[in-house]
């Protein structure tokens, strides 16, 4: 087993813990009532949210199955499919990240270059956080230890300008990977998520049909606001992909498989620790049984 399911399963024992107790591992069917509304519970103190608590436990009751079982299979078949990132035939794979301040979206791409660059490509990023001189220097840190390119300017320079030598860069040099890393926003900001937007359609402008994913990164411990989130920068900038990271800390996991089941958008990688080797392509299956009490 990898060290990084163990990190994960570590970091979801609270929850795991929580369920653990619950499910004396009997037939489902045999569970009473209020053994299923104490799990449900449970499933909402994991941050599954309400809605997907209920369902989860509809479907497990319907299953026949004894409760883990039951619950990992409903878990599962809610998850919406997983199908791979595509790469576009022709031209630089152009990349969006976005989410609200802090969740993780500079140390991500750090990960992220890293992780292309050992699968031999080559990758540009673009310092569209032009907020705070210190955020292009901390984007160039990561960037050299990856041994990936970076376009920048000068601080306070317009994010979409920046983006969009980016993309031009990397379609002009043969680049294979262009990320491009934004400045955190709040999403009740306006002018903000307005600017965001922009940022998108420039990059549109520089490569037909780019971005190809525009990735949202939310801390898995934020609780029921990441919902608000998610809502508003899909809106705003076209979230095609979660990434969700910190599940190496206190998150209690549930937000996962709610955000990914409520907006039908899949989880692409979690992040489970601040190194460049701290992140795991998300798999249901792991995810699922780290969540989940064993039998
Ligand atoms: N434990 C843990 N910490 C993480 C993880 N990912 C990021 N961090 C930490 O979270 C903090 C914020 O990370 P950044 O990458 O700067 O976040 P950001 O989204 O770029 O922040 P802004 O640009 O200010 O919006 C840093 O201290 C990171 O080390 C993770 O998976 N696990
Ligand atoms: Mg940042």
């Amino acid at each position: 087993m990898s060290s990084f399911f163990q990190r994960l399963k570590k970091g979801l024992s609270k929850s795991r813990e929580g369920l653990a107790q619950l499910m004396p591992g009997g037939k489902a069917e045999r569970l009473s009532e209020s053994e299923w509304m104490d799990i449900e519970d449970s499933l909402v103190m994991a941050d599954c949210g309400p809605a997907l608590a209920a369902e989860l436990i509809a479907r497990a009751k319907k299953s026949g199955l004894d409760a883990v079982d039951a619950l990992r299979e409903a878990m599962l078949a809610m998850l919406p499919a997983q199908t791979p990132v595509q790469m576009p035939p022709q031209g630089p794979f152009v990349l969006l990240v976005v989410g609200v301040n802090g969740t993780g979206k500079t140390t991500t791409i750090g990960k992220l270059a890293t992780m292309y660059r050992q699968q031999g490509k080559r990758v540009v990023v673009g310092a569209a956080d032009t907020f705070r001189a210190a955020a292009v220097d901390q984007l160039a840190v990561w960037v050299e230890r990856a041994g990936a390119d970076m376009v920048r300017q000068h601080a306070g320079a317009d994010p979409a300008a920046v983006a969009f030598d980016t993309v031009q860069r990397g379609l002009a040099r043969d680049y294979d990977v262009v990320i491009i890393d934004t400045a955190g926003r709040v999403q009740t900001d306006r002018g903000l998520m307005d600017e965001l937007a922009k940022v998108r359609r420039v990059i549109g402008k520089a490569c037909n049909g780019a971005p190809h994913e525009v990735w949202q990164v939310v801390d898995g411990g934020t609780g029921q606001n990441a919902v608000m989130q998610v809502e508003k920068f899909r809106e705003v900038a076209g979230t095609t992909g979660l990434i969700v990271t910190k599940l190496d800390g206190t998150a209690k996991g549930g937000i996962v498989l709610q955000l990914s089941t409520r907006f039908a958008l899949p989880v692409r990688y979690v992040g489970v620790g601040e190194t460049l080797e701290d992140l795991m392509p998300f798999d249901g299956h792991d995810f699922v049984q780290g969540l989940l009490p064993e039998k």
